[in-house]
């Protein structure tokens, strides 16, 4: 790529790409059926009880799937990097141009590049000199750095279950982001830890995708809570964590919809819902995630916006990183949000969400640090 690409490209990216709470139907299709790779994968995977019990050659592989899926991310990245440095041997003020180009066409978005050249600068302030050889590294340790620690433990996927009362989570995000099968892959992975799941379809907007969530559902070997297409999301949500308390459910995952004409309309309907779970469980939700579609790049970056002023939003998703060269995204929202990553979603299939671990993702954008 050419500086002519790499200005074309920039501007791409400056363009105002958002058309954020109203993508309403686009993805009718893909709601009412599930992917084929999740089918299969359904069938024939196998979880392992606990995050302990896996062996090491399993956490290999875990690793290597991550790193695969972030491939596209990384080729883009990384040739972009040593185009920005060929020839070069030192860190100076060309280097850190090229280099700001590169992590904002790699959609780090623009804030957080800022704060990445800055802090290179008073780096090689301090060191008189850095070898443009040492760029991965210091560019590595910078990137895991800016980035929210999202958990301290790895028990029930991150969740603070407690015995006693259920651990509700709201599920907020534009219509096609991965709500539902996020919700799907979560339900699944929390029942296999032995975990009593409650799912509340409270996107009642169409009939597909409150049968979409119960496909999952029933996948997940969840309960799902549901009333007819139309009704009342915040009614929905009544109705689950009641039954949930009532039958002694471990974690209550909540599906909203997504497609809200203004933020207004969001904030009354996300208010609503959580309203009235707060009269069923006092501290309920516990946590608002919003699930954002990473291979929208800068479209990503306008949703949390959008929704961050809308409600409460507690901790992150961001899905589709397989796929995509935009990955980048992750390390931009997690900084500019300060709201942590709590999973990522690398494929369509059941397993495909991942608790995310900031230095498990540097090291699987950087490799092994050397
Ligand atoms: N490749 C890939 N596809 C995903 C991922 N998460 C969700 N999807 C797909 O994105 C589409 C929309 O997901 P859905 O859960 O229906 O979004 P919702 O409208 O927010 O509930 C579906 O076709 C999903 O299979 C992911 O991590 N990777
Ligand atoms: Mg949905």
């Amino acid at each position: 790529m050419g500086f002519f690409d790499l200005f074309k490209k920039k501007k791409d990216n400056a363009e105002p790409t958002s058309q954020p709470l109203q993508s309403e139907d686009k993805t009718l299709e893909q709601d009412a059926s599930l992917g084929n790779q999740a089918q299969q994968e359904a069938q024939t995977t196998e979880q392992p009880q606990h995050a302990e019990e896996q062996t090491a050659a399993e956490e290999q592989l875990r690793s290597e799937e991550l790193s695969a899926s972030l491939e596209k991310t990384k080729s883009g990245f990384f040739s972009k990097l040593a185009r920005a440095i060929a020839g070069r041997s030192t860190v100076d003020a060309d280097v850190l141009d090229d280099l700001e180009e590169v992590l904002i066409t790699s959609d780090v978005g623009v804030e957080t590049t800022v704060k990445i050249i800055n802090r290179i600068e008073e780096r090689i302030a301090r060191d008189k000199y850095m070898n443009t050889s040492e760029l991965n590294s210091i560019l590595r340790d910078e990137i895991a750095s800016l980035m929210e620690e999202s958990h301290s433990s790895t028990r029930d996927m991150g969740l603070e279950v407690k015995p006693g009362m259920p651990y509700v989570m709201m599920v907020v995000g534009v219509n096609g982001a991965g709500k539902t099968t996020t919700i799907g892959k979560l339900a699944a992975q929390l029942t296999k830890l032995g975990r009593k799941v409650y799912i509340g379809a409270a996107d009642t907007f169409r009939a597909a995708a409150i049968d979409q969530l119960a496909v999952w559902a029933d996948r997940a070997g969840a309960t799902m809570i549901r009333q007819e297409m139309g009704s009342d999301p915040a009614s929905v949500a009544y109705d689950t964590l009641k039954s949930a308390v009532a039958n002694g459910a471990d974690v209550v995952l909540i599906d909203t919809a997504g497609r809200l004409h203004n933020k207004i309309g969001l904030m009354n309907e996300l208010t609503k819902i959580r309203n009235v779970m707060s009269k069923v469980i006092p501290d309920a939700p516990h946590e608002v995630m919003l699930v954002l579609d990473g291979s929208t790049g800068q479209n990503a970056f306008e949703q949390a916006r959008q929704f961050t002023q809308a409600t409460q939003v507690t901790s992150l998703t961001i899905t589709k990183l397989d796929g995509t060269a935009k990955g980048g995204v992750v390390i931009g929202i997690s900084d500019q949000f300060h709201i942590p990553v709590r999973y990522i979603g690398i494929g369509e299939g059941i397993d495909q969400l991942r608790m995310f671990d900031r230095h498990d993702f540097v090291k699987a954008l950087f490799g092994e640090k050397k």
